[in-house]
């Protein structure tokens, strides 16, 4: 096991409040002792564990003060890492973390790889994989609900139910071995029985997978697109949305030539809100081409909002927009609501029988919440019962179809009445194969791909 000791800046560089520079390794307290001056002239080799001790750092060279600092040592093996890891909590300012870093290396520390802290907490058996990927994910989470999620990996939870699978393939193989050994097995049709048994084991998996598929959205947004005519009001709306003037707004039909994307959180949800170029016939050439990228968002979206001008009769243009839009799910939304009204709902229910009708004033904002809340419902529904929500790595996603696989090629060679022998060596194939999800049995090459996507000081 490698033992050096590692440094790196634990907070992102920039100005911030404070600035943390953690090390690990068995290095890391006399390093720390020779660079911080405990203000109660303890020394850092008897500071207790997990304690904040205020004093200052000191360059010891050529013994000049750099800043007043708070130092905290966690001793192994109760750390992150399990080894001895010393923290610095500076004044912050990118500067300063800089030279404090660089002191580090200068006293004997290397430089940390992205992810090594983590990958450090994984070798040593502090954490099984699945919960250094969920640290991975929490440093990316852009959303709440994606944090939560990883932080729910973190305690286990994911770990836990793939270990159940494995369990689930060990007591199989069990079985496999009873039947090889002895002719009067406790279970007759044993060729019945593992058939069943892989079925439904593959068939939970999968179901894993989808989830984890649906779930990927709370990672990468979900994609929510305005559409409607020309001047019904779809950059109003974007801003309103987003609450700064992302989107030129102007009373001439065909301001917004390109689409415009914009990251927000509702309720909780990573939403990439799109606010694009009215759809109409044109001849104009720059117009036509946004018109074609309408259509383009139109068709990944997850959700679209139909806008409707309720100040101005219904014309082709809406027609047009309204068959589009119906194909996918989406909400339908008269703006304008504090002019006066004269499209009536009749006429989109000619469109959409019965729907709900959002009435908002993108001028005002009124109506605002209540579009927010149809929309924060209609993607709920989307990924489901949150209970059933799994956030998954590529990495785990990847090797649970590779699992899948396998089982299902094991089940055709079983009706096909291959031996017993060769069903159990399978068996322990897609066990093997399983184990890279917890990190039991796993490459170099591989953690070293999963543990280059954290960031420093992680
Ligand atoms: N009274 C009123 N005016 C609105 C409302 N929403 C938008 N407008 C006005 O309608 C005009 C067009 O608004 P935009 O948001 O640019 O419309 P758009 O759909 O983006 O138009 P294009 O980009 O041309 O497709 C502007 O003058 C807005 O101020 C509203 O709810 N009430
Ligand atoms: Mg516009």
């Amino acid at each position: 096991m490698e033992n050096d000791t590692i440094v790196a800046p634990a907070t992102p560089l920039g100005v911030g409040a404070i600035g943390i520079i953690r090390m690990s390794g068995r290095e890391a307290i006399s390093i720390a002792s020779r660079l911080f001056r405990a203000r109660s002239g303890k020394k850092v080799e008897d500071f207790s564990s997990f304690r904040f001790y205020l004093g200052d750092l000191i360059d010891p060279e050529r013994g000049i003060l750099l800043d007043e600092a708070l130092c905290v040592v966690m001793r192994a093996p109760r750390s992150y890492t399990r080894e001895d890891v010393v923290e610095f909590h500076l004044h912050g300012g990118p500067l300063l973390v800089h030279r404090v870093f660089e002191l580090c290396l200068r006293e004997g520390a290397r430089m940390a790889k992205p992810g090594e802290f983590t990958e450090r907490a994984f070798l040593n058996g502090r954490i099984d994989l699945v919960q250094a990927e969920a640290v991975a994910e929490i440093v990316r989470a852009r959303s709440e609900k994606a944090l939560e999620l990883s932080l729910r990996a973190l305690k286990g939870e994911w770990g836990r139910k793939v270990r159940a699978w494995q369990d689930k393939l060990v007591l199989l193989q069990a079985h496999v071995q009873v039947s090889c050994d002895f002719l009067d097995a406790p279970v007759p049709d044993i060729e019945g029985f593992l058939l069943k048994e892989l079925s439904s084991l593959r068939e939970v998996i999968e179901r894993e997978i989808k989830s984890g598929e649906r779930t990927q959205v709370l990672q990468d947004g979900f994609l929510v697109v305005i559409a409607g005519k020309p001047n019904v009001g779809k950059s109003s709306l974007l801003n309103i949305m987003v609450g700064k003037e992302r989107a030129i707004v102007t009373p001439f039909p065909g301001t917004t030539r390109d689409a415009i994307e914009e990251i927000i959180l509702l309720e909780g949800l990573p939403i990439r809100f799109v606010d694009t170029a009215g759809v109409r016939d044109s001849v104009d050439f720059i117009e036509r081409a946004g018109v074609e990228k309408t259509q383009e968002y139109l068709q990944d979206a997850d959700l679209v909002i139909v806008l409707f001008d309720r100040s101005r009769p219904l014309e082709e243009d809406d027609t047009r927009i309204a068959h589009i839009a119906g194909r996918k799910p989406h909400i339908v939304v008269f703006n304008k609501s504090d002019l006066p009204p004269i499209l009536s709902k009749e006429e989109i229910y000619r469109f959409y029988p019965g729907e709900e009708i959002v009435e908002i004033s993108a001028l005002t904002g009124e109506g605002k919440e209540t579009l927010i809340a149809k929309i924060t419902e209609k993607l709920r529904a989307q990924i489901g019962p949150e209970e059933h929500l799994t956030l998954m790595s590529a990495h785990q996603r990847e090797t649970l179809k590779a699992v899948i696989r396998s089982l299902a090629e094991l089940e055709r060679e079983i009706e096909d009445g291959m031996s017993l022998d060769v069903i159990g060596l399978r068996l322990d194939e897609i066990l093997r194969e399983m184990k890279r999800i917890t990190g039991e049995n796993i490459d170099g090459k591989l953690l070293e791909t999963i543990f280059s996507h954290f960031c420093l000081g992680k």
